[in-house]
């Protein structure tokens, strides 16, 4: 599986070398409530969201960021929690996937001890060791009230046993504490990974085809796209 390329050309006459840019898909998954769409959204605009609903389907989310000179697109998949919203979904959440965001929240043990579930999915959708994944606890603002269920060093060791990275992190924090470096060392790591070069395809489908979940439940969530 390729990162997908993007050509952009010049509006002049004059030949310009093509401004490109990679776009890497990256799913976030995990129960319901952890902060899936709150992460998302902090990473895409810089703000914690007034209100969030359950997520039906996939909202999708990008942002545009340098790596060592290069463009990235990181396009994030902000998945379901709720097996209802999802089980329609679940297929094309996982195609052509670059990277996988594993959330728990860290006020929520059953959120922690239903993580060995989600890895079960990436598995039955064939998802390999090379795709990195991240171990994220999340509402780590949290911590300091006390109502933390999680300890770091329980999810420390989860995290070193299935080779992933963790950290926690605030999507509601003043400065949105580590959410900026879950995803910026994934860009690195995933720019690192698939280096630039012949092996690099332009995927049209990423930037033109679109699809609807059922509407029946909330309508109002219908606008989305996807990448499949
Ligand atoms: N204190 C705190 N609350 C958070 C944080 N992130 C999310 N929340 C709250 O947690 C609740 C659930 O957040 P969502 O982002 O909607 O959860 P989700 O994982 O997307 O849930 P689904 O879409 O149902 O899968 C909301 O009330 C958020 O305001 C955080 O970092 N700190
Ligand atoms: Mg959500």
């Amino acid at each position: 599986m390729e990162s997908s390329l993007e050509f952009s050309a010049s509006p002049h006459c004059k030949p310009v070398p093509p401004l490109r840019s990679r776009t890497f898909k990256v799913i976030v998954i995990g129960n319901s409530g952890v902060g899936k769409t709150c992460l998302a959204y902090r990473f895409s605009t810089g703000r914690f969201p007034d209100k969030t609903e359950a997520t039906i389907g996939v909202d999708f989310r990008e942002r545009l960021i340098d790596v060592e000179g290069e463009k990235i697109k990181m396009q994030l998949w902000d998945t379901a929690g709720q097996e209802r919203f999802r089980k329609s979904m679940v297929q094309h959440y996982y195609r052509n996937v670059h990277a996988i965001v594993l959330v728990y929240d860290v006020t929520n043990e059953a959120s922690f001890q239903s993580l060995p579930v989600w890895m079960e999915e990436c598995r039955q959708n064939l998802l390999g060791y090379d795709i990195p994944r991240i171990l994220v606890g999340n509402k780590s603002d949290l911590v300091s009230t006390a109502r933390v269920a999680v300890s770091a060093e329980q999810a420390r060791r989860f995290a070193d046993a299935h080779d992933m990275q963790f950290y926690q992190t605030s999507a509601k924090g003043h400065h949105g504490d580590q959410v900026e470096a879950v995803f910026m060392m994934l860009a690195h790591r995933l720019k690192r990974q698939r280096p630039l070069g012949g092996a690099c395809f332009p995927m049209k489908a990423a930037t033109t085809s679109s699809f609807k979940i059922p509407q029946k439940n909330k309508p109002e969530k219908e606008k989305w796209s996807c990448t499949c």
